[in-house]
């Protein structure tokens, strides 16, 4: 059932994906599994961009059906009980506007107590330094999909390194591409490739 999610979206079936994604619930999948197989699928979408048999309309229409998608599974996620303890502050980088991970992140993370503060997208390295500094002692989480971001997440790490807070604050970084290379660029502390990955990050660092 989940391939044929992946697939489902990657052919852009709005109606027949919720479908699924209702029946899959409804089977008692395990949710996360389910955004897995969103993910999947949209990375499909993106390979069919790149070889130009997708276009600009399609990865909007891609973003929409798996936003809807998201919204369905979304209460079937287990929260914790327990009170918000520690803050991650969470944003996709500078130049870039993509968020769906992101906010998948931010709800995982919330699911299992953390305090989130998403700053959106495009944010600037000193906004993350700016709320970091409010937040004290905490993590930064930095989103990304496009190459552009890699130096973003450069710069957000060195602008709070700047800020004096870099002893205090923990930065994860993900999205897309990004890679223990990237990792290595930006001096992060750590990368997650999915959701599940940052929760597990966000534990070990604190
Ligand atoms: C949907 C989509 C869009 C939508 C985004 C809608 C939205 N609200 O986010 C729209 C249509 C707006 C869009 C625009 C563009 N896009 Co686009 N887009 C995609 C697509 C198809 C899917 C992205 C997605 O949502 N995936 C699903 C989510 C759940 O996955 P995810 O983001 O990777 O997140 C998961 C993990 O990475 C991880 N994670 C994410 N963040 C974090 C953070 C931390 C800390 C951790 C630990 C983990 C983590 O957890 C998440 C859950 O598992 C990708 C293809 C791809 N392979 O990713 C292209 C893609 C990212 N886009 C691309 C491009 C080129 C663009 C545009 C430049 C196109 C254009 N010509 O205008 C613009 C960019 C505008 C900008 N300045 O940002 C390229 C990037 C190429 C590159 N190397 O730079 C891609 C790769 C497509 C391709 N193959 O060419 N896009």
């Amino acid at each position: 059932m989940s391939d044929e999610i992946a697939t489902l979206i990657a052919e852009l079936e709005e109606s027949k994906t919720l479908e699924a994604i209702r029946k899959s619930l409804r089977e008692g999948e395990d949710p996360v599994v389910l955004i897995e197989s969103l993910r999947k699928g949209m990375e499909t979408v993106g390979e069919r961009f790149e070889k130009k048999e997708y276009f600009l309309s399609e990865l909007i229409m891609s973003a929409e059906i798996f936003k809807q998608g998201v919204a369905l599974i979304e209460p079937h996620l287990k929260t914790t009980e327990e009170k918000p303890s520690k803050t991650v502050v969470i944003g996709t980088v500078k130049g870039d506007i993509h968020d769906i991970g992101k906010n998948i992140v931010a709800t995982m993370l919330r699911c299992v107590g953390f305090n989130v503060s998403d700053l959106g997208v495009d944010v600037d390295p000193r906004a993350f330094a700016e709320e970091a500094r409010k937040a004290g002692e905490c993590i930064v989480a930095l989103s990304g999909l496009l190459t552009v971001a890699f130096d973003s997440m450069k710069e957000t790490v060195s602008a709070i390194e700047e800020a004096g807070l870099r002893e205090k604050v923990k930065i994860m970084i993900g999205g897309g591409a990004v890679n223990e290379k990237v990792l290595e660029y930006s001096k992060a502390d750590a990368y997650g490739r999915n959701a599940m990955d940052a929760v597990r990050i966000a534990r070990d660092l604190l």
